[in-house]
Parts: structure tokens; sequence; C-alpha cells
């Protein structure tokens, strides 16, 4: 049987969904970046990628080497393309303008370089994770430099999303508002082959995973839930739940895509401004649409995710995604 690329595929979505040239080829751009970003995680000490970079990001936190590279990469892959207005990136204090000497396009790319690098060293799970938006037109100009609003959208307004993971096996998980896609790298071909057609989170589980350390700092609707699940078969929910916490949200949310699951950052009171550790642009919306996409459900504890206007680039969210009837229960305790 002959095998599916991920070119293939967008080329056949483009035939039957309509799905633009520019589209497909930013996708196909964002891919390349990842396989690149994927052989240099690979290298590890052997090609001195690890530590730190003795540089902070605009959250203040310690920038690993691997988040610098990745960050070029992903910036000088997609800004002579022709394809987009501009970037955002959780590694850049503001969005990055496409060089005048290039054309610009329609879409905008929001990425998190590589998610979860605080990993990197113990050679753990990390990734690269990525939206995309139309450009308002009346925002794009040949002259002008892109303003901050042009990405302030609701998830909704995604056009698609994804994410690679760096482990055992380097995937790609692709939304396009029309299912989820995986496809795994095939390091001898050097393309992306499509291995997981049609990916689904079961709407029920016994699997939750949160950094319990912070249990301390959690508000009362969370405390309760995980009380609960923690009381197993004695407790109101009934069964016994099993706990998984990689501390790579790439690697939590796809072990939830490939075998359902609850992913919980809740608010917390260490840092009463900063209402989560998720960024709402970088993380949580295009986690949210591949998980809704999958059949999952995402919300800040109160509302979907996907519908939150956002006010600023940087903007951190609680999150709370996986399984259905799970998201539906600690989003209930919230309300109640
Ligand atoms: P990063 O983007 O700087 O790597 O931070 C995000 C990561 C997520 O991947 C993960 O879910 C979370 O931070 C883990 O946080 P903690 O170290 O508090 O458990
Ligand atoms: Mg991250």
């Amino acid at each position: 049987m002959s095998r599916v690329t991920l070119s293939r595929y967008l080329i056949e979505q483009t035939r039957s969904h309509n799905t633009p040239a520019d589209l497909r080829f930013l996708i196909e751009v964002v891919a390349r970046a990842c396989k690149e970003i994927s052989h240099q995680v690979s290298k590890g000490a052997l090609g001195g990628v690890l530590g730190s970079a003795d540089t902070e990001n605009v959250q203040g936190e310690v920038q690993k080497k691997l988040d610098v590279l990745s960050n070029e990469i992903l910036l000088e892959a997609n800004e002579w393309g022709g394809h987009l207005a501009g970037m955002a990136s959780e590694e850049m204090d503001n969005a990055y303008q496409i060089p005048g000497k290039y054309p610009k396009g329609a879409y905008l790319l929001v990425f998190d370089p590589l998610d979860g690098s605080s990993n990197i060293d113990v050679n753990v799970s990390v990734g690269t994770i990525f939206s995309v938006l139309r450009c308002p037109s009346d925002e794009i100009s040949q002259n002008d430099s892109l303003r901050e609003n042009a990405f302030l959208q609701p998830g909704t307004k995604q056009v698609a999303a994804g994410y690679a993971i760096y482990g055992p096996q380097t995937m790609l998980l692709l939304t396009l508002g029309d299912g989820v896609k995986g496809f795994t790298l095939d390091r001898e071909l050097g393309s992306f082959v499509l291995t997981h057609d049609d990916i689904r989170v079961p709407e029920s589980t016994a699997e939750f995973a949160i950094n319990m350390s912070n249990q301390r700092h959690w508000e009362a609707p969370v405390k309760r839930y995980v009380d609960e699940l923690l009381a197993g078969e004695e407790g109101p929910l009934g069964k016994n739940y099993n706990m998984r916490w990689i501390a790579s949200m790439v690697a939590d949310v796809h072990r939830i895509l490939t075998r359902g699951g609850l992913f919980m950052y809740p608010r917390d009171g260490r840092e009463p401004d900063k209402p989560g550790k998720l960024r709402l642009m970088y993380e949580a919306n295009p986690m949210s649409f591949i998980v809704e996409q999958a059949g999952g459900a995402a919300t800040d504890g109160v509302q979907r995710i996907l519908d939150i206007q956002p006010t600023s680039l940087h903007q951190r969210v609680p999150v709370f995604l996986g399984s259905r009837e799970e998201v539906e229960r600690v989003t209930g305790y919230h309300k109640a």
C-alpha cells in the first residue's frame, strides 16, 4: 500500500477541502523546521546544544540553548516564503516583523519553539507547538510594521494548529479544523508519513496529569476535585485513578490523544497576578483546538479556552483539557 506523506495529505486536502495553497506551503515549511529541530535535539551533548543560554525570555524564564536555536530555525524557515504577515513566539518579547526585502502574506504564525525545555537536559520528550491565524487584511501592509493587535484573536479563529513531539519517535500532529492526523517522521525518507488517520480522545478516563507539588497553592474547586480522584473507589467518583506528569505539555497531551486522560495546569496562589503558568496563544489555544478536534474538551475552569478574547500576546491561562467527562466535571466544580 502506498504511503501518504504529509505533502500528499496536504495536496489532497487542497483538492477536497479547498485548503489554500499558501496554507499548505506554510504547514510544509513548519514541518521542515520541526525536522531540523528534531535533528538538533537528538544530537544532545554531541552537538553542544544542552544547557542554558544565559538569557531570559519575556516571562523571566532562563532560556535553554535549544529554546533559542529552535526559535531561530522557525523564524528563518518562515520569514522569506511570502505566506506570513508576521510571527509571535513564546521566546520573543514582541511580534516578529517580516523583513522588508520579503513579500508579506495572509497568515500569522504563533509558536512555542521548544515546549517542556526543562526536560531537554534529562533526555525526556519535548516538542514544538504552533498555531496559524489569518491576519486581518487591514493589518497587512508592505511598509508598516505589524501591530500586536493583529494576533489578539480568540482560538476559534485558528485555521490550523499542531505540534511536533521529539520523543522515541518524532511525530507531527496536525489539525486543519477537520479532525486530527498524526504523522511519524521516517528518518530514512526524511518525510513525515501519515500513521494515525483519525485521532480520538476517549470520552471517559481514569488517568490525570497535574503537578501535585503545587497542591497547597490551588483554589478550592481543584483541591476538591483532586481529593476525589485520589480517594479512588472509596470516594464519590467510585473508581481508581492513575496519575502521570511529564512536565512537558506536548508529551502529556500526546499521551491523552493516544489513550485519554485529563491534563490540568490550574491557577494557583504563588503569583496572584499570573493566572496559571501556560500561555494562551502559544500553548493553550493550539492544544485546545487539537483536543476539541479529537473529540475532547478544554476550559480554563470556567469557559471554553477557544472562546477567550486575548488581551496580550504573552497572556497566561489556567488549563483543563482532555477527556470530555472529566473536563466537564472539574469545570462544574469551578462553577458550583
Ligand atoms: P516551557 O514552555 O517554558 O517549557 O513551560 C511549559 C511547560 C509545559 O510543557 C509543562 O506542562 C509545564 O511547563 C510544567 O511545569 P512545572 O515545571 O511547573 O511542572
Ligand atoms: Mg511551553
